[in-house]
């Protein structure tokens, strides 16, 4: 055994396990919408010892790592048991994601992997990469995870090595270990990213909130958030794609668009979560945004606020790829208080915390957007009257009760 070995393995267990155990606070200041915290809640250094060393001197003296994680981000969430669960999208040096489930119990801090992988079943056609898992409790019994599943364009040229066809893979579980695969959504569209399943049947049917696109990257005449029908899960087809929230000129999701988790059922309507794409100098800028539907028609658009909800930030605005926000998971706790997990730059997961009356609030009281600069302003400018209104009133009533006084 190389001397160093057991002194290596104490120093790298005592910082991992520092690091899972380590206490996240939020941010001492926010926007009263939510609240942002300290540390992120999940990272690749969060990824167990046993899956990235072998552990035995005899086979690896150095204690070497042999396989490296390089990201974890785009995790799916769910209440299960009573504790706050991810799957995440766990990214290997490889540039394989595949799926894993960490747990914490507060749903801020101590989140911990499961001790293996999910081992997900393929279909005839295997996949080549799977990512970013939309975790649906469907009121059918099954816990549905909806993912993108990337094989290689068959069309694509031997010198194109990078072209891929992305579709929404299916798969379903009781106990978040076991998983039966379905066969992949069928629609029109050439590609599929972003698919998430509604929690309840509509109509009889399971539906389906698509993100049809031309292109892999590109989603071209596509990249609204589409709206569809489907009589079977274990044969999903949607054949008629309704466009509840498209793409426009110049706003953050000019350039594409996707829903993140499936929908929270409220009072007021569906609340929505999706991340915006823009273009910049530097590249795209992805954020997230908020809208909410209507109870019965879950293809009205009732309320929408302008621009973004939340923005990279910070340290979150460098990654993998910089400058990006993505959320495919949030949980809403029975008293009300909502969990966001979101990940930045295809790096890292964090967690912001609101409730349903904040992001209600938020949603019905952010002027919608004008699409122009003139209507911004004029958005300002009521604001500001409101305040003076609101100023010189409460001046008539600090007055009135000094000359009481
Ligand atoms: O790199 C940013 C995101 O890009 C894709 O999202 P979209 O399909 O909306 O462009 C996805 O690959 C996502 O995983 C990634 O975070």
């Amino acid at each position: 055994m190389h001397p160093s070995f057991d002194h290596r393995l104490r120093t790298l267990s005592a910082a991992h396990e520092a690091l899972l155990k380590r206490p996240n606070g939020a941010q001492p200041t926010s926007n009263g919408v939510f609240e942002r915290y300290q540390f992120p809640v999940l990272t690749a250094a969060h990824a167990p010892l046993a899956w990235r060393y072998d552990l035995s001197p005899d086979t690896n003296p150095f204690l070497m790592e042999r396989i490296g994680v390089n990201a974890v981000f785009n995790a799916g969430a769910i209440k299960w048991q009573d504790r706050y669960v991810l799957v995440a999208r766990v990214e290997g040096a490889d540039r394989k994601s595949f799926f894993a489930v960490a747990e914490s119990p507060n749903g801020i801090d101590n989140f911990r992997f499961w001790d293996a992988p999910i081992h997900l079943p393929e279909t005839d056609e295997p996949d080549t990469n799977v990512y970013d898992m939309r975790l649906t409790a469907h009121e059918d019994g099954w816990v549905y995870g909806l993912f993108c599943t990337e094989r290689r364009d068959p069309a694509a040229p031997a010198a194109d090595q990078s072209a891929a066809v992305a579709s929404c893979g299916i798969a379903r579980t009781k106990d978040l270990v076991t998983w039966e695969r379905l066969p992949d959504l069928k629609t029109r569209s050439a590609q599929q990213r972003n698919v998430v399943l509604h929690p309840e049947f509509v109509q009889g049917q399971y539906a389906f909130y698509t993100r049809p696109q031309d292109g892999f990257i590109d989603a071209g005449s596509g990249g609204g958030i589409g709206f569809g029908l489907s009589a079977s899960i274990e044969q999903a087809v949607v054949t008629e794609e309704v466009l509840l929230d498209p793409k426009h000129y110049h706003t953050v999701y000019e350039v594409k668009n996707g829903l993140g988790p499936a929908p929270l059922k409220t009072e007021q309507g569906w609340l929505h979560l999706a991340h915006g794409v823009r273009n910049t100098a530097a590249g795209l800028r992805y954020v997230l945004y908020l809208f909410l539907t209507d109870q019965h028609d879950l293809t009205r658009v009732t309320h929408k606020p302008a621009g973004y909800f939340l923005a990279p930030e910070g340290e979150e605005r460098i990654g993998d790829v910089s400058n990006v926000v993505f959320s495919n998971g949030w949980i809403a706790d029975a008293d009300g208080r909502v969990f966001i997990y979101y990940a930045s730059s295809d790096t890292r997961m964090h967690v912001a915390t609101s409730t349903v009356a904040q992001l209600l609030d938020y949603v019905q009281h952010t002027p919608a957007d004008g699409f122009t600069s003139a209507s911004s302003v004029q958005a300002i400018q009521r604001l500001v009257d409101h305040n003076q209104a609101v100023t010189t009133g409460s001046d008539m009533v600090h007055s009135s009760n000094a000359i009481t006084a």
